[in-house]
């Protein structure tokens, strides 16, 4: 049967310190991202962008984790619409926005169902209102998740079905302290850009996601695009040197798919962190758009 995408366009930057990223869903759109979904087999239905009213209409308010109000209510909307395609057989796939848009995302897939995630980042998005250093959610989105630290006492915020040994990170490069002791203590599964140096991008994702997948319902795929080398991937807000190449990538989402293709694990997915004001002639866009194709399914042959 051909998969149904349902395309979300999360237009938010609150979670994050530098304007542009709610232009994401726009430049991944423009990317010709109809054309790549095609490519993929798959027939995507675009339920347009939520509205997301501007970061100058608001206020911060509380230091500790900037714009939350907000989050919430973005966050709160996003998830009724996740929950409500998957229940339609329809695979949401979500345009960010900055990471805290996965806070929604996760919360809609692991409604009625146990989940697991894989987190393709950087960064450790693990910081909880207490120990981020920014204040900015886009590092917290895990953590809000999983109900760590004051996110306990927030269940919008909370993916009901997420099981923390489920929860798998590909390529992380930089962490807080304070976030890095926290995924010690955890019991999620982290392979940093040094693991894919010793054992390869395709060995690294196949046991990703035999963590993710084991005993749940399915998984959702959290793609953050400054997981790529800044080389490849300029456009994005807090880009790291050091990640993954354009085949890595691919690679990677192709493994996923193949996956996919004989388990039928993908429940939803996000694409975040485009900025297209720091890009070069939207090439984060292009790849990111062409990414979601190789998750989907696309091949070459
Ligand atoms: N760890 C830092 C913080 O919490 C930086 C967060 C980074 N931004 C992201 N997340 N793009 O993946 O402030
Ligand atoms: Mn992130
Ligand atoms: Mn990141
Ligand atoms: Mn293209």
């Amino acid at each position: 049967m051909t998969r149904t995408v349902h395309l979300i366009g999360a237009p938010m930057d609150y979670g994050a310190d530098r304007r542009g990223v709610d232009m994401g869903p726009s430049a991944i759109r423009y990317a010709d991202l109809a054309d790549e979904l095609a490519a993929a087999g798959v027939e995507a239905v675009d339920a347009g962008d939520l509205l997301v009213p501007r970061a100058e209409e608001r206020d911060p308010g509380d230091e500790s984790a900037k714009f939350l109000p907000e989050i919430e209510d973005l966050c709160t909307r996003l998830a009724d619409e996740v929950a409500d395609a998957i229940d339609g057989d329809r695979t949401p796939l979500v345009l960010g926005g900055d990471h805290a848009v996965a806070i929604g995302s996760m919360a809609g897939c692991a409604r009625d169902a146990d989940i697991g995630a894989v987190w393709f980042d950087a960064h450790g998005d693990f910081n909880t209102p207490e120990t981020s250093p920014s204040g900015n959610v886009h590092g917290m989105p895990l953590a809000a998740a999983l109900g760590r630290g004051d996110f306990a006492n927030m269940p919008w915020a909370n993916a009901a079905g997420l099981r923390e040994e489920n929860v798998v990170y590909v390529g992380l490069r930089t962490l807080d302290e304070a976030e890095r002791d926290a995924i010690r203590d955890s019991d999620m599964k982290a392979y940093t850009m040094s693991d894919i140096d010793e054992d390869g991008i395709t060995e690294v994702v196949e046991a990703a996601l035999d963590y993710a997948t084991d005993g749940v319902d399915g998984i959702h795929v959290s793609f953050d695009m400054d997981w790529l080398d800044p080389h490849e991937a300029p456009g994005v807000g807090t880009p790291v040197r050091g990640g993954a190449t354009y085949r890595e990538a691919h690679a990677a989402l192709e493994t996923v798919a193949e996956r996919d293709r004989a388990e039928d694990v993908l429940r939803s997915m996000d694409i975040v962190e485009v900025n297209p004001i720091l890009d070069e002639s939207n090439r984060t866009a292009d790849i990111a758009a062409e990414l979601a194709a190789s998750a989907l399914g696309k091949r070459i042959l």
